[in-house]
């Protein structure tokens, strides 16, 4: 089964998507998200460039053996860009070799060993108040379990905090990423106070337990701010209000700092949205020093990558909580579903809605019921592009904000 074409789509259709799409000489369509936020043409560029001219004339039942050709081959091993586009190829590959054996994903890895995949999303509120509305609207959405986001008096905008966040109306979504038009043509300049922050959140946690009781799971996201004996310090501050977990609560790439935290707090970790690769995780994973795995399929090598990092997890009793932002395309977060649906070691599932607008390029097939996710039972992944839809929205510049303090100190964002 031959590999006749591999196109990368880059559009916008609200943000910017990576997707590589790849034919078989009998005609049979696979679609693999490589979407890295901020950075979306690096990867197109690889793709085209270094990748595509590989698969043409390759074989496209042998995904294995193209995950490691891809990944040996190139000798310069792992880093988002790499990884993103070799998940892109990988992913397209389960999604062809599912169709043809007229089956969804998670039959091939395996089979269903839930009935649905919980998922978490993203309430927040500039103040307590708007808040606490966020999370009833988002539990009148139907989610069972919440990320909690807020802002830090005096300060303009924080981190996951939408800017009209009351949870009414169609946006549920905290979209970080801003396009870049006329006289801005660089990333926004947010002011952080990692003190201002610490004072704060716990009374925040306070409120919201006060308001919804001790059963609903919350989740809150520290984004790699914290020196490791700051997040140390937050952890043991929450302890009272039992989190889910506490995600990159310090700045990813030391791995070493959760150790320091893992002496002080019981409150579960969570860290790895930023990784590559399994090799980000061994130390971790060992020492058991994490609760949750936080990769995505769209940024760690695919499906087959994935599988092999939860798999290694589970021998340390270790939890997936995939990525899933906006900026997963939903063929990435259609991928995240079937390994949900089908590992042992599920956690939970981030799930922020994409806008109507991403719903007219990419058709999805999944559906969110009753506060679980499920991939459907459509052949494949389940998700088509319309490519004339997706060529309406052309690609449009746009960057992660970046974060300085007051004395004006780039701070990690
Ligand atoms: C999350 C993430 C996102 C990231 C975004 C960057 O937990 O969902 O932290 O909000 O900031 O994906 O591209
Ligand atoms: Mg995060």
């Amino acid at each position: 089964m031959q590999i006749v074409s591999a196109e990368v789509i880059v559009t916008s259709p609200g943000r910017n998507f990576v997707t590589l799409r790849i034919t078989t000489e009998d005609g049979v369509v696979g679609l693999g998200d490589a979407t890295l936020n901020g950075r979306e043409l690096a990867v197109r560029s690889y793709l085209d460039s270094h990748v595509v001219p590989l698969l043409i004339g390759s074989d496209a039942s042998r995904i294995e053996d193209t995950w490691q050709h891809l990944y040996r081959g190139a000798y310069w091993r792992r880093g988002p860009v790499t990884m993103a586009a070799v998940a892109a190829v990988d992913t397209a590959l389960w999604d062809i070799k599912a169709k043809c054996a007229g089956m969804p994903l998670y039959q091939l890895l395996g089979g269903a060993s839930r009935t649905g995949a919980l998922a978490y999303g993203h309430a927040s509120g500039r103040d307590v108040p708007e808040l606490l509305d966020s999370i009833r609207a988002h539990r009148e959405q139907g989610y069972r379990a919440i990320r909690v986001q807020t802002g830090i008096p005096g300060f303009d905008s924080v981190y996951g905090v939408a800017s009209s966040s009351a949870g009414g109306g169609d946006r549920y979504d905290y979209e970080p990423a801003r396009r870049t038009d006329g006289d801005r043509t660089r990333p926004t300049v947010e002011t952080w106070d990692t003190r201002a922050y610490l004072r704060h959140l716990p009374s925040v946690f306070e409120s919201v337990r006060s308001e919804f009781g001790p059963e609903l799971p919350l989740l809150h996201d520290g984004h790699h701010r914290m020196t490791p004996i700051q997040a140390a310090r937050l952890g043991k501050a929450l302890e009272p209000y039992d989190l889910f977990w506490l995600e990159d609560a310090t700045p990813a790439e030391d791995q070493e700092a959760l150790r320091l935290i893992r002496q002080h707090t019981t409150t579960p970790l969570a860290i790895g949205e930023v990784f590559n690769s399994v090799y980000d995780y061994t130390t971790l994973l060992r020492e058991r020093l994490i609760d949750y795995v936080r990769s995505a399929v769209t940024h760690t090598g695919g499906v087959t990558a994935m599988k092999k990092l939860l798999d290694l997890a589970a021998v340390y009793g270790v939890r997936s909580g995939m990525h899933g932002p906006t900026d997963i395309s939903p063929v990435g977060m259609a991928a995240a579903l079937h390994l949900d649906l089908a590992v042992h070691n599920f956690g939970i599932q981030e799930y922020m809605r994409h806008s109507e607008r991403t719903l007219e390029v990419f058709r999805t097939s999944y559906r969110f019921e009753d506060g679980l996710l499920h991939p459907s039972d459509t052949p494949g992944l389940g998700v088509d592009l319309d490519i004339e839809a997706a060529r309406r929205f052309p690609y449009q510049q746009a960057y992660l904000p970046i974060s300085r303090l007051h004395d004006g100190t780039v701070h990690d964002w």
